[in-house]
């Protein structure tokens, strides 16, 4: 069988070094015995909420955690979090009233765990990874994945805050209880999904997504973050994507798969999510009403973010600093 240093070195030997993916091409060309990640770890994530997010998964990585552990347990911040009204407690309900939770993650190992239109329970993002971890499936939705829940130990909570409450009903008024949730003239409002990507020092990836949805959905709505390609997706030898946004418009371009296929293919993290967005504005009529936001690593640790319409941020930890950084847009 060929090995991977051969491989490289019959690719240079026929002069075509220049047709490998990045990744490959200068870890294997800086050091052809061992790879040398040098801006590793990395962390990234969505939103203002994704500063404190990443300093908790850089920390459960100090403490010698996995990278699944550290994505895992940064996305709790922002899910426990009051204030923050579009993931776990205190998220935006439905129309209805009901908090509905989607959630999901994945490992280096390529396994994938996701929870979708679940109630009652903070920490949805626990109980993907348990899908992962314990079940022969993917997902769990609904009922059966609350049933899940509370068999593994998880506790019944409400997450209907009074001022989300209160919003919720003020906004019911306001809009006549439109049965169409109307985000267009307002789209970087009612959702603030925490998406967050991680690569350790050993170029070992994860990705953790997790959110209450779009504000005011309709009841039984699901968006595209627990669904893995669309919202999440994680591939060990090539890196991760995650999406936040209109869900609907990254579902219908299989997003966060597209971004990682196309690193695969030798794009930068910045070339990728940036003809993921083209795509949605190619492909998708209406898209210029909603916001969509991508990020993404590669293996090496290389950054990428990129989104319809100015507004989306994102946070970086990198080389021992947590910075939050303005996405550039397609529209300006
Ligand atoms: C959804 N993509 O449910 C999610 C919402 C979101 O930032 O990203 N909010 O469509």
């Amino acid at each position: 069988m060929i090995n991977r240093r051969k491989f490289i070195e019959k690719f240079a030997a026929a002069g075509a070094l220049s047709m490998l993916p990045n990744f490959i091409r200068s870890q294997e060309t800086t050091n052809l015995s061992s790879p040398v990640y040098k801006n590793l770890p990395v962390i990234i994530s969505t939103w203002n909420h994704g500063i404190e997010a990443n300093e908790a998964a850089i920390q459960v990585l100090k403490n010698g955690g996995s990278i699944v552990d550290a994505v895992e347990q940064g996305v709790w911040i922002p899910e426990a979090d009051p204030k923050n009204v579009s993931v776990g407690l205190g998220g935006y309900p439905d129309r209805e009233g009901y908090v509905t939770l989607d959630a999901s993650i994945m490992g280096p190992d390529g396994n994938a765990g996701s929870v979708c239109f679940l109630e009652n329970i903070m920490h949805p993002i626990s109980v993907a990874r348990l899908v992962m971890d314990s079940t022969p499936h993917v997902m769990l939705s609904g009922e059966g994945a609350l049933q899940f829940a509370l068999e593994n130990g998880f506790k019944k909570e409400n997450l209907l805050t009074p001022s989300s409450k209160t919003f919720w009903k003020n906004k019911m008024k306001e809009t006549g209880y439109d049965p169409q949730p109307n985000w267009e003239n307002e789209p970087n409002s009612y959702h603030d999904t925490i998406g967050l990507l991680g690569v350790d020092t050993s170029g070992n990836i994860a990705g953790a997504c997790t959110t209450s949805g779009l504000g005011f959905k309709m009841r039984g709505r699901v968006g595209d973050s627990p669904i893995i390609g669309a919202g999440l997706f994680v591939d060990n030898e090539v890196g991760a994507a995650t999406a936040t946004g209109m869900g609907e418009l990254v579902m219908k371009t299989v997003g966060s798969f597209l971004v990682v296929e196309l690193m695969r293919n030798g794009k930068t993290p910045q070339q990728a999510v940036e003809e993921a967005v083209l795509r949605i504005v190619k492909k998708v009529p209406d898209h210029k009403k909603y916001q969509i936001g991508f990020i993404a690593v590669n293996k090496q640790g290389e950054t990428g973010a990129y989104c319809l319409l100015p507004g989306f941020n994102y946070a970086l930890h990198q080389e021992n600093q947590n910075i939050l950084i303005d996405s550039k847009s397609y529209y300006k």
